[in-house]
């Protein structure tokens, strides 16, 4: 069995900030634990306005706190975000995510993330990059 605590692994590698001071990640499960899916809590800094697309993953995002929406870019529909939503990028979508309060969400991708990923210029995660030390 794996187990970890949020307030250890962020005292880790485990902890990635994005250059691009829209937000942080603490990946709690990832690819070298074998479980298919890598698993992380995100925090996305409030006013935080910005457009990914994870064309190698899919994933699932679940807020636990905080206010925002996330707008999908090919039909322009803008869904609220508060604790309880679930969204799914099931079809790889492009988005924008906008945080009006600073949003804890619950992340989990799949292919599972190796552990030091941030967006490329496409706001994509290459499949191959540096794992973190265990
Ligand atoms: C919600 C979202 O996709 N935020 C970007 C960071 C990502 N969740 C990650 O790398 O943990």
């Amino acid at each position: 069995m794996i187990v970890r605590h949020l307030e250890q692994a962020e005292q880790t590698e485990r902890r990635i900030v994005s250059p691009d001071g829209n937000w942080e990640s603490t990946r709690l499960l990832l690819k070298d634990d074998n479980m298919g899916f890598s698993f992380h809590i995100t925090t996305i800094y409030e006013g935080a306005d910005f457009q990914m697309h994870y064309q190698n993953h899919l994933e699932s995002v679940y807020c636990i706190s905080g206010e925002g929406e996330v707008e999908t870019i090919e039909d322009g529909k803008k869904h609220p975000i508060s604790p309880g939503t679930l969204y799914n990028l099931d079809k790889h979508d492009k988005h924008i995510l906008r945080a009006f309060k600073e949003m804890k969400m619950a992340c989990v991708f799949n292919p599972p993330l190796n552990g030091k990923e941030i967006h490329n210029t496409e706001g994509a995660y290459e499949l191959e990059a540096e794992a973190v030390a265990s």
